[in-house]
């Protein structure tokens, strides 16, 4: 049996095509059953639904073979344990830093970054030997400035609308995002031939959408 992760949402309607393209699908949507194992096409294949950012987990652990994953949650896991061998070039965005227009950003005091992304976000800064306080959020994070809980924000933005409605704006690129093809490093020698056939395929659906 291959175990395939993916999240709901986003990543579960922009991979479906590709997947479909591929010849395995699952036989329910996720959005209307409970389970959380969906039976697939194929008898040797089931999806297994899981959150978003806990995709590299369940594949570095082997829970499932393989998952589908943003490269910005692939970056803030560190990605052991993992092979990444395709781009699916899906549910693209930019991890950025963002804040007020305004915002010093030479600014010689110790910036406060409130996000959930806090290992990019210390990588990012330390990087450029600049102090700062990693404050840990787990969503809304465009809220922080407004009540002054930070100075700045490291999350992923698509149009920067959620950024424009709350009067911020985009000050610095981290990361270009798009979600990734994960593999567990032992299921690919264990599950060759299932995996590999899978990888072909999306590669091939990848190819026609681009
Ligand atoms: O909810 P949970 O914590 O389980 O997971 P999640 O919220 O991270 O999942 P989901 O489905 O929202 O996102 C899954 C993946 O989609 C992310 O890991 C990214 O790789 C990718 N992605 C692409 C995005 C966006 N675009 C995006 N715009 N993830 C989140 N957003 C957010 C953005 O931060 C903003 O708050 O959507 C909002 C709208 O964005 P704008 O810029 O278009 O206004
Ligand atoms: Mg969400």
């Amino acid at each position: 049996m291959l175990n395939i992760a993916l999240s709901k949402g986003r990543i579960f309607d922009e991979t479906l095509p590709l997947f479909e393209a591929a010849g395995v699908v699952p036989t329910e949507h996720p959005d209307k059953s409970r389970k959380l194992i969906l039976p697939a096409n194929l008898p040797d294949v089931q999806f297994l639904v899981v959150r978003a950012s806990d995709v590299p987990t369940y594949v570095q652990h082997g829970g499932a073979h393989v998952g589908v994953v943003g490269k910005d949650v692939l970056m803030e896991h560190g990605g052991e344990g993992l092979l990444e061998p395709i781009d699916l070039n899906i549910a693209c965005c930019k991890l950025m830093v963002a804040g007020y227009p305004d915002t010093n950003l030479d600014s010689t005091q110790r910036l406060r970054v409130a996000t959930k992304y806090s290992n990019c976000a210390r990588a990012h800064f330390a990087a450029q030997a600049r102090q700062v306080e990693i404050i840990k959020l787990y969503g809304s994070m465009e809220l922080a400035p407004l009540v002054k809980l930070c100075d700045l924000i490291v999350d992923v933005v698509d149009t920067g609308a959620t950024l424009k409605a709350n009067g911020l704006v985009p000050l610095e690129h981290i990361a270009d995002i798009s979600s990734r093809l994960v593999v567990n490093r032992v299921a690919m020698k264990t599950h060759s031939h299932q995996i590999g056939a899978l990888i072909d395929q999306l590669n091939a659906a990848v190819k026609m959408s681009g």
